[in-house]
């Protein structure tokens, strides 16, 4: 490699550091914690890459066990990133979607930059021994409290307090991507020397709706508003989704990140009967809130800015829509006029704040 190749090399690290290096009073607390989970997901990821060999059957265990139960390669997963970020001295709070109530992790004395970190270890399992992909995402927030232990309160801020967000996928390659509120940036894994290589840099989502991802097996337990959405974009005649595909994976990063990348919205309504959908606030549909706005895009649950939503409790569902910044203001109207329509008018969508919160301690 010429010196000129070598100076367009940036690694994650490298780039982490050049963020940190804007922050003059940054003391690096952050950079190491968004480091960690960069080691972190590699180890994850290559247990997925011999998932196969290792038969640790994520779909075989789960269908053995209740719905909501992690299978034993997530328990793997679950296990690699709490043993990465517990012992860390800025991270006070820790929670995954795989355990009830919040991980205990050893108590942190005096460290004055204070972190919550919460993360799905490995979100669309299902997946895995189809050989499609998978991923972690991870959230990042500020711990509020004056004490060396966080509240629960700390664990239930609204999306919008994220200092940041991200996700590994695991597919034909390894992908980290991430935001700290200054764009969506995406590093591949190079296999051969074992970094993540900048790849996408300020990730924008196109302005054309390349894909429409829904289960639609589902679509007996839909409200009105989304049936409505889904013909003005499978069936109508709008020009603009003259090109719409519909493209389901099943696997929520993966989904989310085709669409990023080609244009696209992504739904998990909820259920027209019990109000409620599949996918948990805090661990899927915040960070990836994130992602999307920091990204142009919109995620909403038609009534309700995702992040605006102050969580009541770490593992509440929430019905998803999120992509194309045209679509998803399309679906929140069709929800209002519904509302209207059938006397059920709900509070108008409050404004997005101002901006995410500075990070880098
Ligand atoms: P999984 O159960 O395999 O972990 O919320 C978890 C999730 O996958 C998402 O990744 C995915 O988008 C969704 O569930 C798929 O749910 P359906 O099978 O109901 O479509």
């Amino acid at each position: 490699m010429s010196k000129g190749e070598w100076a367009e090399v940036r690694t994650l690290e490298s780039y982490i550091g050049k963020e940190q290096r804007l922050h003059s009073k940054s003391r690096g607390v952050f950079s190491d914690l968004l480091r960690r989970i960069g080691v972190a997901t590699k180890v994850v990821g290559s247990h997925v890459k011999r998932a196969g060999l290792l038969n640790r059957h994520g779909i075989q265990t789960r269908m053995k066990t209740v719905e909501e139960s992690p299978g034993e390669f997530s328990d793997l997963a679950n296990n690699i990133m709490k043993s990465a970020l517990q012992w860390l001295p800025s991270v006070v709070g820790l929670a995954s979607r795989d355990e009830d109530g919040v991980v205990p992790i050893p108590e942190k004395k005096g460290t004055t930059d204070q972190y919550i970190v919460l993360f799905d270890p490995m979100d669309g399992a299902w997946n895995i021994d189809t050989n499609a992909s998978v991923g972690t995402i991870f959230s990042i927030y500020r711990c509020l409290s004056a004490y060396d232990r966080p509240s629960y309160d700390d664990f239930l801020q609204p999306g919008y307090k994220q200092a940041a967000a991200g996700y590994v996928m695991y597919g034909s390659s390894t992908m980290f991507v991430f935001t700290t509120g200054q764009g969506v940036h995406g590093f591949t894994l190079d296999p051969e020397i074992g970094e993540y290589i900048l790849s996408h840099e300020n990730i924008l989502v196109p302005d054309e709706v390349k894909c429409i991802s829904t289960n639609t097996s589902n679509s007996g337990e839909w409200d009105e508003p989304t049936r409505r959405f889904m013909d003005t974009i499978v069936k109508g005649e709008d020009s603009r989704y003259k090109k719409t595909s519909s493209r389901y994976i099943g696997s929520l990063v993966a989904d989310f990140h085709r669409n990023l990348l080609y244009g696209g919205v992504f739904l998990y309504p909820a259920n027209v009967d019990t109000g409620e959908s599949k996918l948990k606030l805090t661990f899927e549909c915040a960070p990836l809130a994130m992602l999307i706005e920091q990204a142009g895009g919109l995620a909403s649950t038609g009534r309700e800015r995702i992040l605006d939503i102050r969580p009541v409790d770490l593992q509440q569902h929430v019905p998803l829509v999120i992509g194309n910044r045209t679509e998803i203001e399309l679906y929140e109207k069709l929800v209002r006029d519904h509302d209207v329509e059938t006397g059920t008018k709900k509070p108008s969508i409050p404004p997005p704040p101002s901006s995410f919160p500075p990070v880098h301690s």
